[in-house]
Parts: structure tokens; C-alpha cells; sequence
């Protein structure tokens, strides 16, 4: 059989940086569209702004006390449960930046789909060292740098419109990179390949993910749904390992955080102001042991 040119169907592939593919294309667009209270309200409340969950136990009490009198006023209870969800977010940021050192100043670090920047600032505050992110949404690269210039870090935390599959930075320059939630969007493989390459030998990567667990099975309705919600490719555990070990990437922690992000989606689903939908099929997709929140650090050998 011969295939030729108009037995296929040909999509454009656009050819300007940071696009390599149309489904690029289609995920910058939603994220230079996406404007959910549930990143922007949390965001504001310290300037930190996030674009992953949250771990660990929800302190309840969020819901019905009111130290300022007996009955619950809705609206201190809302800006309660905002704070309560931030604080787990937060929580999710530091464990990952956590994984990352010991850095210092001198080094440089990347935060590869780095959204509002939320985690590069989180490692700079920590460790002082100079933080690069990178993502494909120029609105989110705009967002970011003005936060770091409000902050006067801007010397020192930069955020690029990039594809994080090839930065164009030199080789073996950073000492940590990460991928905070983001690896669902890329072949791992490829995007191994560039951690590799811009780690310099013993530098650290760190990556939480949700992935779906290779000993359900195939991916689940749930995880489906959650491809379908964020236009992205959810990918099996085993492939994290299989791909890391192929590209120079040797794990030394691994941590199943199934258990501690579920209070977390409890708590969201009944965040009404905040809710985008989502929320009932993370927590199913937990429940039925098709879905699996994961942290990964590894060393560049
Ligand atoms: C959260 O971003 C993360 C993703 C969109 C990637 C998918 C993650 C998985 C673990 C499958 P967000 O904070 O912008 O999402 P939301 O608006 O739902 O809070
Ligand atoms: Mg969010």
C-alpha cells in the first residue's frame, strides 16, 4: 500500500515559536483564556498564584464557625474556604520546592509550565537562587513577569513564552527543574529529554503529576473526562519511569499522594464560588483507583 499526501488530512502546523504542533495552539488558547475564580480569587490573596491543587487535611472548621458571632455569615465563610484552599495549594508548592534543593543563589532553577508563576516565586523566596518559567501562553508569561516586577524580583525570576520541549537555554545550566502538573501535555519522552539536557550532572528534577494507574488498567471514564476538561493526555504511571530511565533521569523519591489530595477536592466541591465542575469526577476517579496523584524527584546522572 502507498500512503500519499491527499490520503491524508493534512493539519497545518504552524511554524512560528513556541508552536510545534496545532494542539499547541488550541492548549495557549486556553490558557491565555482562562480566567477561573478558583486560581484567580486564591491567587490574590498573597499575590502567589497557583495552577495545581492542593495536599494534606482541611481544617473543617472553614465551613461553619464564625468567631465574629453565633450565626454563620456566608460571606466571611466563602473568603474562609478561599483561604483554605490556598493554604492547601501553598502546601502542594512548598512540598515540591522542598524536593528541589539544597539550591543557593548562585544557581539557577526552571520551572517548566510555569502558569502565573506561583512556584518559581516559591523556590526564589526559599532559596534565593535565580527561577526561569516557561509556558506557552504569552497572557500567563505577561501576568507572571508583572507579578515578579511588582515584587522587585524581576532581576531574579523571568518568565518566558516558550515551548518547555525546546527552551533554546544552554545546556546543563540550571542545578533543578520541575513540572508542576503540567506533563500531561507533552511526550514524555521529549520533555525528559530537555530536562536532561538543561540539568546540569546531579542536578535534581521534580515533577507532581496526576497519572493513571497502570494496575487498573487503561485510563478510566474519569481520567477521560479530566483529558477532555483541561485538553490534555493524562499519562500512565509506568511511563514516567520507563521514560526518565531513558533519558538520564534516576529517581530517588517517589510519593503516592493520592490519600492527601483528596480533602482537597472534598473541600472544592463544596467551595459554590469557586466550583468549575471538575470536582466530582477527581474525587471519583481517586475513590475508584484509576487515578493517581504522584511526586517524582529524581537526579540527573
Ligand atoms: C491545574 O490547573 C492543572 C492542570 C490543568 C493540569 C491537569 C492536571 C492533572 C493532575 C490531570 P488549574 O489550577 O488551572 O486548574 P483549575 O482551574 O481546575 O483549578
Ligand atoms: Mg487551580
Amino acid at each position: 500500500m502507498t500512503i500519499t499526501d491527499a490520503d491524508t488530512t493534512a493539519a497545518p502546523v504552524p511554524t512560528q515559536s513556541p508552536y510545534h504542533s496545532t494542539y499547541q495552539h488550541r492548549v495557549a488558547d486556553y490558557w491565555n483564556a482562562e480566567e477561573n475564580a478558583v486560581n484567580l480569587e486564591l491567587g490574590k490573596i498573597d499575590d502567589l498564584y497557583h495552577h495545581h491543587y492542593g495536599v494534606g487535611g482541611v481544617d473543617w472548621a472553614v465551613l461553619d464557625e464564625d468567631h465574629g458571632g453565633s450565626e454563620v455569615d456566608p460571606v466571611r465563610r466563602r473568603d474562609r474556604i478561599t483561604a483554605e484552599l490556598h493554604r492547601l495549594e501553598q502546601a502542594q508548592a512548598d512540598l515540591l520546592a522542598g524536593r528541589l534543593g539544597p539550591l543557593s543563589p548562585a544557581d539557577r532553577v526552571l520551572d517548566a509550565g510555569c502558569g502565573r508563576g506561583g512556584g518559581s516565586v516559591v523556590a526564589h523566596l526559599r532559596y534565593g537562587c535565580r527561577a526561569d518559567g516557561v509556558t506557552i501562553s504569552g497572557k500567563q508569561a505577561d501576568f507572571a513577569n508583572e507579578q515578579a516586577r511588582k515584587r522587585s524580583i524581576d532581576d531574579r525570576v523571568r518568565y518566558h513564552h516558550l515551548d518547555m520541549l525546546g527552551t533554546g537555554f544552554p545546556s546543563g545550566a540550571f542545578a533543578a527543574s520541575w513540572n508542576n502538573e503540567s506533563t500531561m501535555y507533552v511526550e514524555l519522552d521529549l520533555l525528559f529529554a530537555e530536562h536532561a539536557r538543561l540539568l546540569r550532572r546531579g542536578g535534581r528534577y521534580v515533577t507532581i503529576t496526576g497519572c493513571y494507574n497502570d494496575a487498573y488498567g487503561r485510563a478510566s471514564r474519569e481520567v477521560s473526562l479530566i483529558n477532555a476538561h483541561y485538553i490534555c493526555d493524562i499519562h500512565p504511571r509506568s511511563e514516567y519511569f520507563r521514560a526518565m530511565a531513558r533519558n538520564r533521569l534516576v529517581p530517588v523519591h517517589v510519593q503516592d499522594l493520592t490519600a492527601d489530595a483528596i480533602p482537597y477536592w472534598q473541600l472544592r466541591k463544596q467551595a459554590d464560588h469557586l466550583v468549575t465542575g471538575i470536582e466530582d469526577t477527581f474525587l471519583t476517579a481517586y475513590e475508584n483507583g484509576s487515578f493517581q496523584y504522584l511526586l517524582i524527584a529524581a537526579d540527573r546522572v
